[in-house]
């Protein structure tokens, strides 16, 4: 069995060294002409620097030639907006894709140098938050593998997702500096700046009679520069740029005022400006609400925008051609401004007419929703818009006008249905509507799975689907299988590899084929052998961080991602409370063995999510050291869960949960990655669950709980949580456990109100799914004894994963959406 990913076979003369030896000798060269040392002195990060420089080098020989391609060719090309692209490390994707791994590690070796200790060195990159900024990573990677001329845009945020610390049991929150040791990836572009104006005001300048141009004086300005990242995709068919914008002053300092003595002074407009890209928010699915948000969001669209415009105009006479010749994808709202923006450029900037740009705008958009959430969606307070985007805010109003009347006119709109599709929420304070803003300018918009894009047609966007019906349509996400299996789980891609060949390595629907093996004992035992030194791994990265000793052999019951209320980790907990109760007072029976093992960091102002921190770390406390568990149950709740967290916890998963309220997950991705990886879901018919649930077959998959109408139906009737936990025997008793103080003997009214809250109010249905998940749970158990049943489910689940990738999806949006590549 290969252990290893092997690439050595791979038809790649042009990205191959000659002679063995060469690579070393390449290294060396790095490590003395671009770092400066000598190898006797370098350290492991000089290492790891030399070794990121010569990939870095022969993959720019690759992206040249892609972009030179798409000049010759005209190819269309494919812009994707997003405020978050959450990387991870990228050392081990960019070798494997150019086929440079194995020989890479033979090289350092031969120079003294373990590459998968310097590995460890690179900074986990976590320009995002949780899964959409993931998806964008993951796209960036499919876009390059299945050859769509891409360039992803965003920001250089200085610091990325804060590092999550324990603190008794709590979250704390500390900076995260990935750039501290430098950034060998990016190539800064000095020439490529924009200037970005803020606020100032708007004159009105009459041409002749009929046509009046306006001029925006913005009283504040900043530079916009480039930093560009190569994305390489599978066998380096194409690399992509990822072009991140750094924020800089246009004066670095105030002399004046520096030579009249006022030192802080002189850099306080240039600490203004780099304080614009310095942080990510961290707020998940939540709009952060801040002017520094808004500024984030209107610099990186203009600076893009300004981006794709001078690019065009380097190809073509004029615009007339720029929806034929681009495509820019929208990655959920935060880019949404740039829908102004473009209009702005092509009217005021460039002297087209009103009508003419926005028929231009609208066939080059398009717009992805990712979240259902209401208190998620974006919008800006009119007055704060208005002063910080004055001509921006009358462009909105002009495009409000031409909708509702064409609403109006045309579609026979009536008042209710003119206030829901209006750009300007009208109920309370004015807002500008995000979401409809991006969706009037856009000729496309998409959901995320099919469910989400279902329920996006009759609730945020009932009324605009009435008036636009052919727009929206599903694209439901994938995870790329390179950094999700090839990468993260060498020891399982080799033995499919020996089992079923190389084709599922070009086309990962070919995993198919492992369907056939399913059954067979030999494999079944190669397959299990393969998830027991997963195990392994991650019980070593557990005993080293937390001194816990986990048992391989236990079942790994895994739960990573955001701490949201409706992915209620909470319903976790409290069913891994109930079952402590069950083998304390049954301790004659034969219970599985199960390690509960939780990630995930909580937005720093979500309180209830970082209680349920707290209480997953007690609630471990307590079990972990109770004596009467025999170590048949364990809890573990791993700090600073990220990207490279996830490639050790994902392929070591016997049980996946993916358990939130029916109707709130857009779509996840974390739950294709165990599914891939060999694990079963447990999981509710929400987001991307109810097309696994089709693919791996219902047998292979433990769905429980309410569906989406039966929870719209309990919400809209008024269920009663308090009957329902009255009703249950073991809910009752966890709860009073919970509620007590069993947990939290230092603070017995620390869970109080979280208890109360699933009594009276239970919006995310924790008591109402609480029976049915407890069920599935001991079904789960059950199944778990009879490992023949087991593996034949969860290798027939790899088996049939490989629609879920990401060159999936990005062929659809290219086919569908983008008709380009
Ligand atoms: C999310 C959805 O909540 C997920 O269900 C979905 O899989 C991803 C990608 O489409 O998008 N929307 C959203 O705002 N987040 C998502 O993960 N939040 C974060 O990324 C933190």
């Amino acid at each position: 069995m290969m252990n290893r990913l092997s690439t050595n076979e791979l038809p790649q003369p042009a990205l191959r060294s000659s002679e063995p030896g060469q690579l070393a000798v390449e290294i060396l060269e790095r490590l003395k002409y671009r770092i400066g040392k000598d190898p006797k002195v370098a350290k492991p990060h000089d290492w790891l620097t030399a070794a990121i420089l010569v990939a870095r080098d022969r993959i720019t020989d690759k992206w040249m030639d892609s972009t030179r391609k798409t000049y010759a060719t005209g190819a269309k090309r494919v812009y994707y907006l997003s405020l978050e692209f959450l990387i991870g490390r990228l050392m081990r994707d960019a070798m494997t894709n150019i086929g440079l791994m194995d020989e890479m590690r033979d090289a350092l070796a031969s120079l003294g140098v373990d590459i998968d200790v310097v590995a460890q060195l690179e900074p986990d990159a976590a320009l995002g938050n949780g899964g959409l900024g993931r998806l964008a990573a993951c796209f960036m990677e499919s876009m390059a593998t299945v050859d769509v001329p891409a360039y992803g845009y965003g920001i250089r945020y200085m610091h990325g997702l804060f590092r999550q610390q324990m603190a008794d049991g709590w979250q704390v929150e500390l900076p995260e500096t990935w750039l501290a040791h430098g950034n060998p990836w990016e190539f800064e572009r000095r020439e490529s700046s924009y200037e970005i104006g803020f606020g100032g005001s708007v004159e009105t300048v009459n041409i002749d009679e009929e046509v009046q141009r306006y001029v925006w004086k913005p009283a504040e300005r900043v530079i916009a520069t480039a930093f560009d990242t190569p994305a390489v995709g599978w066998r380096a068919k194409r690399v992509n740029t990822l072009r991140l914008w750094a924020a800089q002053p246009i004066d670095p300092i105030l002399l004046d005022a520096f030579n009249a003595g006022d030192h802080i002074g002189a850099l306080r407009e240039s600490n203004k400006a780099e304080s614009l890209t310095r942080v990510l928010y961290p707020a998940d699915a939540t709009p952060a609400g801040q002017e520094l948000r808004l500024r984030q969001e209107y610099f990186f669209s203009s600076a893009s925008l300004q981006d794709i415009l001078r690019r065009h105009l380097q190809q073509y006479p004029d615009f007339t051609s720029l929806p034929d010749a681009v495509a820019i994808q929208l990655n959920d709202t935060h880019p949404a401004v740039s829908v102004a923006e473009l209009v702005r450029l092509l009217t005021d900037i460039h002297g087209l007419g009103f009508e003419e740009a926005w028929d231009i705008t609208r066939r080059t958009f398009a717009y992805t929703n990712h979240t259902l959430l209401p208190e998620a969606l974006e919008s800006w307070p009119v007055p704060l818009f208005e002063r910080l985007l004055p001509r921006h805010m009358q462009i909105v109003y002009a495009i409000n006008a031409k909708v509702l009347i064409e609403a109006r006119r045309q579609k026979h709109a009536v008042d209710e249905e003119i206030r829901s599709i209006s750009l300007i929420d009208e109920t309370g304070e004015r807002r500008v509507r995000m979401g409809n803003l991006a969706f009037v300018g856009s000729h496309s918009i998409n959901g995320v799975s099919t469910l989400h894009t279902d329920l996006m047609k009759e609730t945020v966007f009932a009324n605009l689907h009435k008036l636009y019906p052919d727009r929206i349509n599903n694209k439901t996400n994938g995870i790329t299988p390179r950094r999700w299996l090839m990468q993260c789980n060498p020891g399982l891609f080799g033995l499919i590899r020996d089992a079923i060949g190389d084709e599922f390595m070009d086309n990962t629907e070919a995993l198919q084929a492992l369907d056939a093996f399913a059954d067979k004992a030999d494999f079944q035992e190669q397959f299990a052998a393969v998830k027991r030194a997963n195990k392994v791994k991650l019980a070593k990265l557990v005993q080293a961080s937390l001194g816990i000793r986990l048992d391989p052999s236990a079942m790994f019951d895994i739960q990573i991602k955001r701490i949201h209320e409706y992915k209620r980790q909470l319903l976790n907990i409290i069913e891994a409370v109930a079952l402590y109760d069950q083998i304390r007072s049954h301790p004659e029976l034969d219970w599985v063995p199960r390690v509960k093992l939780f990630a995930g960091k909580a937005a720093p102002s979500y309180h209830h999510a970082k209680l349920i921190i707290k209480l997953a770390n007690d609630v471990a406390k307590v079990i972990n050291n109770d004596p009467a568990v025999r170590g048949l149950l364990k809890i573990v709740f791993v700090p600073n869960y990220n990207v490279s967290l996830a490639e050790v916890m994902v392929p070591a998963a016997d049980l996946s949960e993916q358990i939130s309220t029916a109707g709130m997950e857009a779509s996840g991705t974390g739950n294709m990655k165990f599914g891939l990886n060999g694990a079963l879901t447990i999981g509710t018919l929400d987001g991307a669950n109810v097309e696994m649930r089709d693919w791996v077959g219902e047998e292979n998959i433990k769905i429980f709980g309410m569906t989406a109408e039966e929870v719209a139906k309990a919400r809209a009737e008024g269920h009663n949580p308090r009957a329902v936990i009255e009703g249950s025997r073991e809910l009752s008793q966890a709860l009073q456990a919970i509620a007590s103080g069993v947990f939290s003997p230092d603070d017995r009214n620390r869970f109080a109100g979280l208890v109360d809250g699933l009594y009276n109010h239970d919006w995310f249905m924790v008591a109402a799914d609480f029976e049915a998940y407890a069920k599935a749970q001991r079904e789960v158990d059950k199944l778990w004894t009879t490992p023949s049943d087991w593996y034949s489910k969860t290798i027939r689940n790899t088996a049939r994963m490989g629609w879920f990738s990401s060159d999936r999806t990005i062929r659809q949006y290219a086919g569908e959406i983008w008709r380009a590549g």
